[in-house]
């Protein structure tokens, strides 16, 4: 950016905080008016709860049992998932899955238990449901891996949506993970972590929660088996938890707990028990394979808030260019809008954008566009007449359109839970294609208004279509973003059929993963935003989002060159490796952190992109399984309770173990190794898990480490594909698969499968097929050989 561009932008933004200033108060305003005549009244309540068990009918896959006060009905379905929902309640309709419900398996039969009770016998699972409507669901051999109480509603006297409460106790030894994006840490402790999608207002550390992407999806590790537990209800709530204690041999074991309040919404769950890479297979089985990314995806992103003009971005792309640094994207943010209106260009500062987009495309670089759901509300701006027409905006209890305060200023919100609306979003993207970006970035879509007090977001009466159905905020805003996504994903199918969509989103909930990704938002530039980071990215794979990254250097501010270099090196073995920064933080291009910190993210970016194969197989591998790139230590092992408890290293796919470097003045840090043998893969020294180990972690690098017999698709360097093997353990044999990805389109590659084992004294790589083994397709290197 150039001084005069400098200037500009600061005065821009000068004058429209001020003015915005005045804005925000009119708009927080308008949203606790809107409220306050469109919001029943809270009045008297009555409190509810199931009451005696009345008797029970068997049904496809389990049955209803009757009690004296509700009902509850039990679906174990062909997959192996279980469904119980109170009160009528069924799997459908629902936002999280993918299509229809899974098939009951007819497997799985309903019987009656001791003490008046009945129970659902299947193949992974025993449900026992007490007289009273306690809810156990135990292993085949009968451990219990928790125990719902039986539930507790408050009804309007009046009429209404029904608050309602689930308490829980889990193993002492359990750990709970996800609940969708969370900085404090990947491993939950104790604490009320709430469900409400929510724009912090600024940077964030690990101690503010909620976020961005919230969601009742809870994976609950422990030595008995690991589950998956979901509410489907997308209403405003809160999970308690807390860890148990184990006595010690004492037999005084304090379980763990957990306390589900909800505002409102169906009382239904899902329960998915098994190993963490089944459970996730079934969760996204259920809920959506995750979308696959097109290659360049992987790679590496330059975004700024404020480039300010098409000289800066060259400046930054020939900046890459000139110093041999490998640059896949370069994101534009909303100071390219038209004074930040959605679907503009400001033709003053970005006068050829498509000439551009070619000429960076010539170099292998895309462009990504920012995309916020906030449409001006000015008769004149296209898409807000455009939308009028087709009545795609968000209306009030008494009819009038919802406006909030965004960047564009006054501002109305597209109802993304309407058919019609989505259709009618989806076909604006072809003015961004027509531009030459090739990437979509969804931000503020909480959806966030900018109120000077109360909540940021619309009003809880706002109404939305929610298919047809009709209801209002409450109901809806965990799940917009998600809406928002489904309709980007699926304009861009229609209008650039060949490709695969490229969107990555700051809001979702469940099921987002169909869509494309998500980012860290606006993580605070410091340490512990660093480790918030990695929390995220851990969470949110374990919820079925297998594809997110922070902004490299943290959003806001200035990182010392230690820090950024830090966050550089964990960045480039996430699965979205993207500086960022905010329009007044400083420089995050990797040369301006002195000659030192370019030569270790040179070093960083060159084994980003010889990784590349082994990014493009992991997101194949997401896509078929639902296993995230990005998987907590424990994954293979979650018997190994010092890795639950562990989270500040992570496993890349099957073959490498990470370990960060998130303090300051690091050279050598304590690993936690799941078992087997593992090899620093710069210095080749051999360690043996389980167990903690101490490893280098100079400035130039962070600790990498390959699991023995791992066989890793990397770049060789003519560009073609390579097999990196490393020695298996003798006597032992390892393996790897590798899919061979054209990059972009919709061709079904075959994944190949590669064995590698001791002959003699050699290792031996053959490639296995339907015919018999043969050799590989590729140069293999063997390493870990001494
Ligand atoms: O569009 C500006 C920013 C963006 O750079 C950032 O990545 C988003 O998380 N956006 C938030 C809105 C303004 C935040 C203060």
């Amino acid at each position: 950016m150039d001084g005069r561009d400098l200037v500009r932008s600061v005065k821009v933004v000068g004058s429209t905080r001020a003015a915005q200033g005045l804005r925000t108060v009119r708009a927080a305003w308008r949203r606790r008016r809107t409220d306050a005549a469109g919001l029943p009244p809270r009045g008297a309540e009555r409190a509810r709860v199931p009451g005696p068990v009345q008797g029970a009918e068997p049904g496809p896959g389990g049955g209803l049992i009757r009690f004296s006060r509700s009902e509850l009905r039990i679906l174990v379905t062909v997959n192996g998932a279980v469904f119980w929902g109170w009160d009528g309640a069924g799997p459908e309709p629902s936002y999280a899955l993918a299509g229809r419900c899974p098939e009951p398996d007819p497997r799985a039969v309903l019987e009656p238990d001791k003490d008046g009770g009945w129970r659902v016998v299947a193949e992974r699972v025993t449900i026992v449901v007490s007289r009273h409507g306690a809810i156990e669901v135990c292993t085949p051999g009968g451990v219990m891996l928790r125990r719902d109480l039986p539930p507790r509603w408050w009804e309007p006297v009046g009429g209404g949506a029904a608050r309602w409460l689930q308490r829980s106790e889990v193993a002492a030894d359990a750990r709970f993970f996800g609940l969708g994006g969370r900085a404090s840490g990947a491993r939950l402790r104790e604490g009320t972590y709430r469900l409400w999608n929510t724009d912090p207002g600024g940077s964030f550390g690990p101690g503010d929660d909620p976020l961005y992407i919230t969601m009742p999806v809870q994976l609950v590790v422990a030595d008995a088996a690991t589950h998956l537990l979901f509410h489907d209800s997308s209403w405003d709530g809160t999970v308690t938890l807390r860890e148990g204690e184990e006595g010690a041999g004492s037999g005084h074991d304090r379980t763990g707990r957990c306390e589900l309040r909800m505002d409102g919404g169906p009382l239904r769950c899902w329960v998915v028990v098994g190993a963490p890479a089944r459970v996730l297979h079934t969760w996204a089985s259920m809920t959506g394979a995750p979308a696959l990314p097109p290659a360049w995806a992987l790679g590496h992103h330059h975004a700024r808030w404020g480039f300010g003009s098409e000289q800066e971005v060259r400046r930054i792309v020939a900046g890459y260019r000139e110093r041999d640094l490998p640059l896949d994207a370069v994101h534009l943010d909303i100071d390219h809008y038209d004074a930040h209106q959605v679907f503009t260009v400001d033709r003053e500062r970005f006068p050829g954008l498509p000439a551009l987009a070619e000429e960076l495309r010539r170099d292998g670089v895309r462009l990504v566009s920012i995309v916020d759901p906030a449409v001006k509300a000015a008769p004149g701006n296209a898409v807000f007449d455009g939308g009028s027409a087709v009545d795609a905006f968000v209306r009030d209890a008494a009819g009038g359109m919802v406006r909030g305060e965004v960047w564009p200023g006054e501002s109305v919100y597209p109802d993304f839970t309407h058919t019609r609306v989505r259709k009618w979003w989806g076909g604006l993207y072809e003015e961004r294609l027509g531009q030459g970006f090739a990437g979509f970035w969804h931000d503020m879509n909480e959806p966030t208004s900018f109120n000077a007090f109360g909540e940021s977001t619309l009003p809880r009466s706002a109404r939305h279509a929610l298919e047809g159905r009709g209801g209002d905020h409450r109901e809806a805003h965990n799940v917009y973003a998600l809406c928002m996504a489904k309709a980007g994903f699926e304009g861009l199918r229609e209008l650039a059929p060949r490709q695969r969509p490229f969107l990555f989103s700051r809001s979702g909930w469940a099921g987002m993963q169909r869509y494309g990704g998500t980012w860290s938002g606006d993580v605070a530039t410091g340490w512990p935003g660093l480790r918030a980071s990695l929390s995220l990215v851990l969470g949110l794979g374990l919820c079925g989002v297998p594809y997110s990254g922070p902004d490299v250097g943290g959003f806001d501010g200035s990182p010392s060159p230690e820090l950024y270099l830090r966050w550089f090196q964990l960045g480039a073995y996430l699965p979205l490796f993207r500086t960022h920064a905010s329009l007044r933080a400083g420089r995050r291009e990797p040369w301006e952190f002195g000659q030192d910190v370019l030569e270790h993210a040179r070093v960083a970016l060159a084994e980003r992109r010889r990784l590349l194969p082994y990014f493009m197989t992991l997101a194949h591998v997401a896509r078929r399984t639902g296993a995230p790139y990005v998987r907590p230590l424990w994954w293979g092992s979650p018997e190994d309770r010092a890795l639950r408890d562990c989270d500040d290293a992570f496993l890349l796919g099957d073959s490498l173990l990470v370990a960060p470097v998130l303090d300051p003045g690091t050279d050598r840090r304590a690993v936690q190794l799941p078992r087997g043998r593992w090899y620093d893969t710069v210095t080749g020294r051999v360690y043996e898990g389980p167990g903690q180990v101490l490893v280098d972690a100079p400035l130039s690098r962070i600790p990498v480490l390959a699991r023995a017999g791992a066989v890793v698709p990397v770049q060789g360097e003519d560009g073609g594909l390579e097999l990196e093997v490393w020695a298996p353990v003798r006597g032992r044999s390892g393996g790897g698969v590798v899919v061979p990805d054209a990059g972009d389109g919709w061709d079904e590659p075959e994944i190949e499968r590669y064995v590698a084992r001791w002959e003699g004294r050699q290792v031996v790589v053959t490639r296995e097929g339907e015919d018999g083994a043969g050799g590989p397709a590729y140069p293999v290197r063997i390493r870990g050989l001494g």
